[in-house]
């Protein structure tokens, strides 16, 4: 047994955290996050596309930051979002598809994902598929370090300061979206945030609280395996961005009762049975 903390855990896993359970019938379980999908990453937005059309696994759990910012489902209907919503209802109909809000874009409402056959997944919440068991989070809110963020996390996540974004006319709402990303792409920025990881005890806190020994969970853009205390291990999934020729990143990890793989998203492939 490890050394037992006598101090109050850094953040205790929430109290309503659901638990899905995966139809026995399933083989594989894709996880995906940190795509930044917008007008500009045409790339990553077909190799997304391409991914949700084609992959093998039986389910694609979104794991956050699909999109670069959304500002309301209301604006779904201008050109870039039409196409998004257009995958994921096509995408929905060949296999469960699963979307759990990220920082950017938790404000993709219920209505929305209903009408496209998505299912939402709340953070976190606990998978048990294959014999196994893993805890799903988008991983902001076990960033303890960033005591900026998690202030701003704190106030656009409460329900009232929503519904007022939300009431605000859609040029406002678009002004807003456009000056954030301005700020949150500065190199001060950049600088300021580029050590803020997920808080190691916390993480190990959330999975015991779960009773589970594997955590996966995106946000941080830094795609590896970490081992944690007693066996447990935090798999962090790779952001997406095959805009620039050097250096593309796209990747899923494929949950199957072998275990956890990281693969390359997968293609339209001719040599394939459909
Ligand atoms: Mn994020």
């Amino acid at each position: 047994m490890a050394a037992q903390s006598t101090t109050a855990p850094a953040l205790p896993l929430p109290e309503a955290t659901p638990t899905f359970t995966a139809p026995a019938a399933w083989r594989a379980i894709d996880f995906i996050s940190d795509l930044h999908l917008a007008a500009y990453t045409p790339r990553t937005f077909d190799a997304w596309a391409a991914h949700l059309s084609h992959t093998r696994a039986d389910a694609v759990f979104i794991l956050g930051d699909l999109f670069e910012v959304w500002i309301g489902d209301d604006l779904a209907e201008s050109d870039f979002e039409t196409r998004v919503v257009a995958v994921l209802k096509a995408a929905s109909q060949q296999r469960t598809i699963a979307f759990m809000a990220g920082n950017r874009d938790f404000l993709v409402g219920d209505a929305l994902l209903e009408s496209l056959g998505v299912m939402r997944l709340q953070d976190p919440t606990l998978l048990v598929a294959f014999g196994q068991q893993a805890l799903v989070s988008h991983g902001d809110a076990l960033c303890l370090g960033d005591t900026a963020y998690q202030r701003y996390r704190s106030v656009v996540r409460r329900a009232g300061v929503q519904r007022a974004f939300l009431a605000l006319p859609r040029s406002w709402r678009r002004g807003i979206g456009q000056r954030a990303r301005k700020y949150r792409d500065s190199p001060r920025l950049a600088q300021e945030r580029r050590y803020v990881d997920v808080d190691a005890d916390a993480a190990q806190g959330w999975l015991q609280d779960a009773g589970a020994p594997v955590l996966v969970h995106g946000h941080t853009h830094a795609p590896a395996s970490h081992a944690l205390a007693a066996g447990a291990v935090r798999h962090v999934l790779s952001d997406w961005d095959l805009e620039r020729d050097a250096a593309p990143r796209a990747e899923v990890l494929r949950w199957t009762a072998s275990g956890f793989a990281r693969i390359a998203p997968e293609t339209a492939d001719p040599a394939r049975p459909a």
